[in-house]
């Protein structure tokens, strides 16, 4: 029997009454190195089962005050065309509630700009963790390749923050030097004494609403094995939750939007828990950030036996 799409074996909400909504999209079709990605959502999960309910950082139980659903996976139908298979996953996320807070579970880095145009239409910045500036207008024939996507959300006129990057074209660097709507946070440059801070002061200083997208490729590989095109360097766990922190801490950000993308499961799984517990740090830093701590625990779907 297939294993049911859950996070932490949690029952899932209905998605009218949910406050987190999780969408798997294990979508596979331009990668360039090393395959798999088709299977991180599934994989995330489960690992998910692995995750204690208290959260340690923020000190809570997140999901004992927050509803939570899995929502159906997203994936392409038999030879079905790219652009047909985008235009459905725009849909989808069109019709998702606005309120909650939606973490798209990839599958390859491909998969954001329509949930962005969908769930964003009104503009608004990404902050972008990656390797790679994937800042392609087409590759392999494709402007839906795993190395277009920034390309087509800057074009659309959303702005751009891109952190960890160390592997780019070189029409790539030019278009970073010559766009005002892009600031790029090079993974070399972040080492330096200042930077770091530098970068969190800005995140402390945007305002409106963010979409945060994470290519778990933007961490060092040496801590996750298990993506799809690897480059040494990186940011550090603790770096990434700064990140997080960051961004939700900031009470003038609107961050109700987050992808996890781009990761491979590997054998030791260590991947896949790193990439689940992201899950959970996001969950728990945004909903502390929104007060859920303060909402009564009844209704909640952990019952006595989870303990
Ligand atoms: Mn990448």
């Amino acid at each position: 029997m297939k294993r049911p799409m859950q996070f932490l074996s949690l029952p899932n909400a209905a998605p009218a009454d949910a406050d987190v909504l999780i969408l798997p999209v294990p979508h596979e079709q331009t990668v360039t190195y090393k395959a798999g990605t088709a299977n991180g959502p599934e994989a995330i999960l489960a690992a998910s089962e692995q995750l204690e309910f208290f959260e340690e950082d923020m000190a809570w139980c997140p999901l004992q005050h927050m509803k939570l659903t899995v929502l159906p996976t997203v994936e392409a139908i038999e030879h079905e065309a790219e652009e047909a298979f985008h235009r459905r996953l725009f849909e989808t996320a069109e019709q998702l509630p606005a309120k909650p807070l939606l973490i798209a579970l990839g599958g390859e880095h491909s998969i954001t700009p329509e949930m962005l145009f969908a769930r964003l239409p009104a503009g608004g910045t990404v902050v972008h963790i990656d390797a790679h500036a994937d800042l392609r207008p087409r590759y392999h024939g494709s402007i839906y390749n795993h190395a277009c996507p920034m390309y087509r959300i800057r074009a659309r006129g959303y702005r751009l923050i891109q952190i960890g990057i160390r592997s780019l074209h070189a029409n790539e660097a030019a278009q970073i030097e010559s766009d005002d709507g892009i600031t790029v946070w090079f993974d070399r440059a972040l080492q330096r004494p200042g930077v770091w801070q530098q970068l969190l002061d800005q995140l402390a200083s945007l305002s409106g609403p963010v979409w945060l997208s994470i290519d778990m490729d933007g961490f060092d590989p040496a801590l996750i094995t298990g993506v799809g095109t690897p480059q040494p360097g990186g940011l550090s766990w603790h770096q990434g939750l700064d990140l997080l922190q960051a961004l939700t801490a900031n009470r003038a950000v609107d961050l109700r939007n987050i992808d996890i993308v781009e990761l491979v499961p590997e054998p030791g799984r260590v991947s896949e828990m790193m990439a689940a517990k992201l899950v959970q740090k996001c969950i728990s830093y945004w909903g502390k950030s929104q007060g859920f701590d303060q909402r009564l625990t009844q209704g909640s779907q952990i019952g006595a036996d989870d303990e």
